[in-house]
């Protein structure tokens, strides 16, 4: 069956063991962010064909993560560039407080160019996942996504966007005009309540994105679960209630668990219940992608199994 198809920037990430200020940080565990790659592990974990498609550098993180990558089954293309390729530092300052910087201005993944999307590869694909990260990285980024988002729906493929705001990489204001393009060059929109409130009229968020074309639209609101208008029908599914290690990474497990479940034919109602599972998973375990679940551990959790 087809999958997946989706690009960005991915980067290695030292995530500080334990919790407390960075300056008392003793190990780090080094790993791989970068929201798009993880819907791609996430899907591909979910037993769904996934391609990840980027810059890396002719570092070692470069093949740390494309090793990576392919370890969860991901496919990877990978665009090999001379700049480096980007890092971050995260540390937890407290259970739920958590702090990143970035070392990615200047980067292989911000390189990214509209001449590496393949039209080929848009035109095979089942769905194309973009995020509202890579318009920030730079003009051939924001090129690149959106050339990518128009070869897909000239090819009648479904594009998915997560509108991830990044308020480390541009502002409110800067944004928010080309997430409303983006928006609404969408068939699937994922949003944060507080994201769609920039660029979206004061009012339901939901109805505000759906004005703007997408004909799913997923508003996931963390541990009070998500609400959704797919198709005209609304729905809303109540998180799954878990002990919460590391929030990051929630989101994009969140957004694999119904790429993966779309890609499969599943309904809307399971698709949001799926959706919720991978996310309720991706809490429970440090790091950024580790903790994406298999099917049958989903079936586990949401069989009551796991550790609530
Ligand atoms: O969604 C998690 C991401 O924020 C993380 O993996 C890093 O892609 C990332 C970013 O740009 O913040």
């Amino acid at each position: 069956s087809k999958g997946l198809l989706t690009l960005g920037e991915s980067m290695g990430i030292f995530v500080a063991d334990g919790i407390g200020p960075l300056e008392h940080a003793r190990g780090f565990t080094l790993g791989v962010a970068g929201a798009e790659s993880n819907v791609a592990i996430g899907v591909a974990r979910l037993g769904g064909s996934a391609t990840w498609l980027g810059r890396l550098g002719p570092d070692s993180t470069g093949t740390l993560i494309e090793a990576r990558l392919k370890a969860f089954g991901v496919r990877v293309l990978a665009v090999r560039d001379t700049a480096h390729t980007g890092l971050m530092i995260r540390y937890q300052r407290s259970g739920q407080f958590i702090q990143a910087d970035y070392h990615r201005a200047g980067s292989a993944g911000s390189r990214l160019t509209p001449a590496d999307v393949p039209r080929d590869e848009i035109r095979q694909a089942g769905i194309l996942h973009v995020t509202g990260i890579t318009p920030a990285l730079g003009d051939t980024c924001r090129a690149a996504v959106f050339h990518a988002v128009e070869e897909a729906r000239a090819a009648g493929v479904p594009v998915s966007v997560d509108v991830n705001y990044r308020g480390k990489l541009w502002s409110r204001a800067d944004a928010a005009p080309v997430l409303r393009d983006l928006v609404g060059r969408a068939d699937i929109v994922f949003a944060g309540p507080d994201e769609a409130a920039i660029f979206v009229d004061s009012g339901d968020a939901l109805d505000g994105l759906a004005k703007l074309g997408p004909s799913e639209v997923v508003v996931k609101d963390g541990a009070r679960g998500c609400t959704a208008l797919i198709d005209g029908e609304r729905l809303s599914v109540p998180a799954l209630p878990v002990t919460a290690i590391d929030p990051v990474g929630a989101g994009d497990a969140f957004v694999a668990g119904y790429l993966a479940d779309r890609l499969a034919g599943a309904g809307a109602g399971e698709r949001l219940r799926t959706a919720i599972a991978s996310g309720a998973f991706a809490v429970t375990v440090p790091g950024d992608c580790e903790g994406l679940p298999d099917r049958a551990e989903l079936a586990a959790l949401t069989g009551g199994d796991i550790n609530r």
